[in-house]
């Protein structure tokens, strides 16, 4: 039988795909180390959002006149794009959202308001983004839920073990996490959680903000409730999202946003709510932007998750390689055969804001803060990291200029 060949990424010929690489940084090319905050865009989807605005734009679900007929359809046509990239069995499932982090608060706010109270737990993680952790701890304030924290190991790893204690306080009926971890890259175990969560009688919510741009997302072989992601993390525009979530869930729960378009009818007596996925997409939405995040889901898909996610591990190693020579480093994070190509540290009596800062007269790009992962930081006993991460346009020559510019920023103000 034939084994396989696995395709390899050519990230240089993508990297011509993408215009900002032709842009000089204090006189240098761009590295930029930054994708995890926000990925660069291609020219497919720049084109794309051009080319609607410019022959197909018009309000969507209102008009009956030519040009609305096509903005419908090739809004609809993106809502198909999304539900095949998150393998949906509906696109009923598919609500658009201005992001991850939109998605997660209707889901803490419309599911949570109506679902919890006094005696059940809200069970969120030490690895989770401000944007699953903040909501889930106000809602569970707001009802009178407990709400707990699945502590990490030394590694950066979900701590399973200590699952089965998180549900002496009460009845669990929430666990979110995020399928990636935007500060470790740490993979998490979604499927176990999902089958730990049902046994509980609870839901798990997942936030793929970081995972859909560099793993293959299934929400059926996850086994999850609901899952967000965010068009911009994944060569899409800024202002389009994702919310994924099981149908009779998504029935049964009260909508988020109200106003126009959300309803079936209105009378000062009783409003009624319109079918999904239209209940949870009040308002004109950002047409524009999801026409260019189904381009971008096109994209990525074509370059292929799983050879993205085997360039990026590439990347990673031979980061952790070459950033092991520096002296005084400190690396944050689970073995790379456990991670997404995502890489923290720490330069010894060096805040990460002067490393960022240094590194940017370079030419390369990283983020140093706390990530929006306060709870991470505490455990990790810093209140920064400096974090470099990748994407498919990222090449072994940029992860060699960051070192180098460390070098420099120990040189400069070690
Ligand atoms: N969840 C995770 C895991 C994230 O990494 C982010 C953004 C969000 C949610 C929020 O996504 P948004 O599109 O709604 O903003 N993370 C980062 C980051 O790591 N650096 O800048 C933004």
């Amino acid at each position: 039988m034939a084994v396989p060949t696995q395709v390899k990424l050519d990230a240089r010929r993508l990297r011509a795909d993408f215009p900002i690489f032709g842009e000089q940084i204090h006189s240098k090319p761009l590295a930029y180390l930054d994708s995890a905050s926000s990925a660069q865009k291609p020219r497919q989807v720049l084109d794309a959002m051009r080319e609607f605005y410019e022959t197909s734009y018009a309000n969507v679900h209102r008009g009956v006149y030519t040009l609305a007929v096509r903005s419908d359809e090739r809004y609809e046509a993106a809502r198909e794009t999304a539900r095949g990239f998150v393998n949906a069995s509906s696109p009923r499932e598919i609500i658009f959202t201005r992001g991850a982090t939109e998605g997660l608060n209707l889901v803490a706010y419309a599911w949570g308001l109506a679902n919890l109270g006094p005696g059940d737990v809200v069970l969120v993680t030490e690895l989770d983004h401000h944007s699953n952790f903040v909501p889930w701890q106000f809602i569970a304030q707001r009802t009178g839920a407990a709400f707990r924290v699945l502590p990490i190991d030394d590694a950066g790893e979900l701590q399973l073990d200590a699952l089965d204690e998180m549900s002496a306080s009460g009845t669990v009926k929430v666990v979110a996490c995020n399928f990636v971890s935007n500060t470790l890259g740490t993979i998490n175990p979604v499927e176990r959680l999902a089958g730990w969560a049902h046994d509980q009688g609870a839901i798990l919510v997942v936030d793929a903000a970081q995972a859909a741009p560099h793993v293959v997302v299934d929400v059926q072989a996850l086994g999850c409730d609901f899952l967000a992601l965010s068009s911009h993390k994944l060569c899409g525009p800024t202002g389009a999202g994702v919310l994924w979530g099981r149908r009779e869930l998504l029935e049964a729960m009260p909508p988020f946003n109200l106003g126009g378009s959300m309803i079936r009818s209105v009378s000062a007596a009783k409003t009624t709510w319109n079918e999904l996925p239209y209940k949870f997409e009040a308002g004109t939405p950002a047409i524009g932007e999801v026409v260019g995040m189904a381009e971008a889901m096109s994209y990525i898909s074509a370059a292929g998750l799983d050879a993205i996610a085997r360039h990026e591990h590439e990347l990673l190693e031979h980061a952790l390689d070459r950033l092991s020579e520096v002296p005084g480093i400190t690396l944050y994070g689970p073995s790379p055969e456990r991670r997404a190509g995502i890489v923290s540290f720490n330069l010894d009596g060096i805040h990460p804001h002067d490393v960022a800062q240094v590194l940017d007269w370079e030419g390369v790009a990283v983020r140093a803060g706390h990530h929006c992962t306060q709870p991470l930081m505490t455990k990790l006993g810093v209140a920064a990291t400096t974090r470099a991460s990748f994407y498919v346009y990222s090449i072994p020559e940029e992860v060699d200029r960051l070192v180098a510019g460390l070098h420099k920023v120990k040189r400069s103000l070690g």
